[in-house]
């Protein structure tokens, strides 16, 4: 076909589904313009854009029956898992992977979030700090631990060029494996698609769910069916604390201790929620299976709902880490739910009113609105919890790995964050009889940023050269 062919049948197309309007620039772009955009037209799912744009929202919880989602308790033995866990590092068959797609516009860090400065004393910056957890891992652990990570079109050039720029951090690049997640065109409340410029859609990066088609769609799952690995590390890029391959849990995951709920398909983190207004997913049971419902879709009389202890009923938050097994990540690529019906890559889609530039034909530029214009369609990784056969949520410590950095000031934020991993860290050196300032509150008054070359986890100080005592104000780096 000729482009002038492509474009009349793209056109036909968008005019027959009401969305003829996005071609009225067409003439004034250039040839390589107007090439760029058929190119992105002709991604464009008319119909499922038509079908999410109708109000009855996917994704939303449905307002079935759903009761909080059973846990492994923190505190419980976990010695045969953790057993389990280093056998499949020792063995090569654990990857990393973080999701790194997110625009990060609360924070309002230009760059990608990776690449904001995120440690406490050192500044080190979220991938650095990633980079070299896993190094350290792969030390103790004498294997090889690939390292994937999803950006988005819009973050993707940038992300790379900073893995440059810093020598990939002393990692093997061939063992770093970045590739971009896909887009999902915004609409307007009405359902239009919209111009961000007079020769581009305004899109947005589809959701951490959209890792399984780019897993898949990259080589990346194939990639990793060639080195042998078997199950993956998940996390987002926003926490500093996440551990990464955490051989306790991946032990769990994989059914360690015969653990009725594990499947070693996909497994979760939680934390006990700060309190009912955190802005995190909550581990429910939902029809007989485990799944995250998201903070927005909640019901707010659960969200707020006690026991007769005045306990939050629905306590378990997500952290947004998980084990997730290549098997399964196949099984959804390739089109089947757990009873061969669902996947494909199927997971919902989530809407969100948001603020999407778009471009004005009266000021003949694009536009920052001021308050939301638009719904932006993301699926979520965590939905693909209900097509696991049976999933595992084990309980872990908010000090010791949830400190995300997501707003710039208040709860979330660097300043939070950064107190949260001097806890952390102060907890860890009291461990060997380090004397540490607290303020009345409880919280660490220093700075204390332990690096993954010293330890990993608070035992493995037992033979560190530590100091008797840190006072109070002081920064220091271990
Ligand atoms: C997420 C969870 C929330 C809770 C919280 C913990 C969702 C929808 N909510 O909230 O339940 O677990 O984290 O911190 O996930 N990302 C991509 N591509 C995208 C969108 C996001 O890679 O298209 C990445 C993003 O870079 C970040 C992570 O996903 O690493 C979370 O994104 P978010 O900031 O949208 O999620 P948040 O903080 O609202």
């Amino acid at each position: 076909m000729t482009t002038t062919d492509t474009a009349t049948s793209l056109r036909d197309a968008f005019e027959a589904a009401g969305q003829g309007h996005v071609f009225r620039h067409i003439d004034r772009l250039t040839p390589s313009e107007r090439e760029a955009f058929l190119a992105q037209l002709a991604e464009v799912d008319l119909a499922l854009v038509a079908r999410l744009a109708k109000p009855t929202a996917e994704g939303k919880h449905a307002g079935g029956a759903i009761a909080p989602a059973p846990y492994f308790p923190l505190g419980g033995d976990t010695t045969d898992a953790r057993a389990a866990g280093e056998a499949l590092l020792r063995a090569g068959k654990v990857a990393a992977f973080t999701v790194a797609g997110g625009q990060g516009t609360r924070l309002g860090w230009k760059g990608p979030k990776g690449t904001y400065p995120a440690t406490c004393v050192t500044g080190r910056p979220l991938f650095r700090v990633f980079a070299e957890q896993i190094a350290a891992a792969e030390r103790r652990y004498g294997c090889a631990i690939p390292w994937y990570i999803m950006t988005s079109p819009l973050n993707d050039d940038d992300t790379r060029a900073f893995f440059r720029d810093n020598n990939w951090f002393g990692r093997n690049p061939a063992d770093t494996f970045l590739f971009p997640q896909g887009t999902m065109p915004s609409v307007t409340f009405d359902g239009k698609l919209m111009l961000e410029t007079p020769g581009s859609l305004a899109v947005n990066p589809d959701g951490h769910g959209g890792a399984i088609r780019a897993l898949h769609a990259s080589g990346a799952l194939e990639d990793m069916r060639a080195r042998g690995i078997e199950q993956m590390s998940y996390f987002q890029v926003d926490n500093p604390l996440a551990r990464i391959a955490d051989p306790v849990f991946l032990g769990l995951h994989a059914g360690s201790g015969g653990n009725a709920r594990s499947s070693g398909e996909m497994s979760s983190k939680m934390v006990a929620k700060r309190d009912a207004a955190e802005k995190v997913g909550v581990f429910c049971d939902v029809g007989g299976k485990t799944g995250v419902v998201e903070y927005s879709d909640m019901p707010a009389e659960l969200t707020n709902a006690v026991d007769a202890q005045g306990r939050l009923r629905f306590n378990a938050g997500s952290i947004a880490i998980h084990a997730i097994s290549v098997a399964f990540l196949e099984r959804l690529a390739s089109g089947g739910g757990e009873d061969g019906s669902a996947g494909g890559f199927a997971l919902p889609f989530h809407r969100a009113k948001k603020k999407v530039p778009y471009w004005c034909d009266a000021h003949g530029k694009t536009v920052e609105p001021s308050e939301p214009n638009a719904t932006k369609f993301e699926a979520f990784i965590f939905d693909a919890l209900a097509l696991a056969s049976r999933s595992l949520v084990m309980e872990t410590s908010r000090m010791e790995e949830f400190a995300p950095i997501k707003n710039a000031s208040g709860d979330d934020s660097p300043a939070s964050s950064h107190q949260i991993q001097s806890n952390r860290h102060g907890a860890w050196l009291e461990k060997f009889g380090v004397k540490i300032p607290r303020r009345p509150n409880g919280d660490v008054d220093a700075r204390i940023e332990i690096l993954a070359e010293t330890a990993l986890e608070a035992d493995d100080l037992a033979d560190a050269s530590l100091p008797r005592e840190i006072k109070a104000g002081e920064e220091i780096v271990l």
